[in-house]
């Protein structure tokens, strides 16, 4: 079917050099836009958007570097790489008239050899840096101040302050759909500036601890002890989660911790101790081993 254009306006297209400004000044609007929507400051952009900052604990600014020494690298990388395929793209263009087919390149041996060994010397680099700061955090030198063992559990936290012979047994929440409070979660108490070595075990699957101000998780694993040392450096309290999907009611496992002076953490002990919750609530309550125990503490909510 032909169409007449009769009637119709006919509205002449764009010089190039026009279409180029515009889609130059539309990028700088976004990149504009990108920049004030995302309201980032120094500070933030210096820790690389992490909901954490170097002194919260004594690992955050290690790992704070890491992070965004990496996204460096990685942009650099970045950059180099897309500037030598819009560098190529450009000049190898195809030009009129000229239907010749262009020169082919292949088996070339050292171009294969540099873009093997240039990725292995990247990831060499990124592995040699996070199994350095890894080894520092699980296996610190120096005696830590004290001793924590954690339990992970369907569906709550237990924590056992194993020098002061004390604990504290969450309370399995209510599965209805609601989450409790952020003030009745259960809470791990920890003396700020003091360093602990917190162990980590599960009573039944897999679990993972994980505290997103500490910028860091580890698993909690059945049959397995799991350890990490730690100093927190600024009191407060953080959000902790189970970050490992454990079964029906994982997103509960919610817990606190809280990073207390040494008074506070030691009337908290006080406290415990005053409610009975003394001795050690250990491993005689993992659900293969409490299947005979009328412990609410133990098994509850553990139906899979
Ligand atoms: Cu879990």
């Amino acid at each position: 079917m032909v169409e007449t254009l009769e009637g119709l306006k006919i509205v002449p297209s764009p010089s190039p050099r026009t279409t180029r400004r515009r889609t130059a000044g539309l990028g700088a609007l976004g990149l504009l836009a990108a920049l004030v929507l995302s309201g980032c400051s120094t500070e933030q952009v210096a820790r690389g958007w992490m909901p954490s900052d170097p002194n919260v604990t004594d690992h955050t600014e290690g790992i704070l570097n890491l992070w965004t020494g990496s996204w460096i690298a990685a942009l650099c990388i970045g950059v180099l790489v897309w500037g030598l395929i819009i560098w190529c793209v450009i000049v190898y263009r195809k030009r009129k008239d000229d239907h010749r087919l262009p020169v082919q390149l292949r088996y070339h041996l050292p171009l294969e050899l540099l873009y093997t060994f240039i990725p292995i010397v990247m990831v060499g680099t990124l592995f040699y840096h996070t199994a350095v700061l890894q080894e520092q955090i699980t296996n610190p030198e120096g005696e830590p101040d004290l001793h924590v063992t954690v339990y992970g559990r369907q569906w709550s936290w237990d924590f056992v302050y194993t020098d002061d012979d004390v604990w504290d047994a969450g309370e399995p929440a209510e599965l209805d759909g609601t989450m409790a409070p952020a003030a009745d979660l259960p809470t791990l108490y920890l003396p700020v500036d003091q360093t602990v070595e917190i162990e980590l075990r599960s009573r039944d699957v897999a679990h993972s601890f994980w505290v997103p101000a500490f910028l860091y998780k580890e698993d909690v694993l059945p049959g397995v002890v799991n350890e990490f040392t730690i100093t927190p450096g600024e009191e407060g309290v953080y959000l902790g989660k189970c970050a490992e999907l454990c079964g029906e009611h994982h997103g509960y496992m919610l817990f606190n911790v809280a990073v207390v002076s040494a008074e506070e953490y030691e009337q908290h002990i006080a406290d415990l101790e005053a409610a009975g919750q003394t001795g050690e609530l250990g491993p005689e309550l993992d659900r293969d081993n409490a299947a005979d125990l009328e412990d609410p503490t133990a098994v509850e909510g553990a139906d899979n």
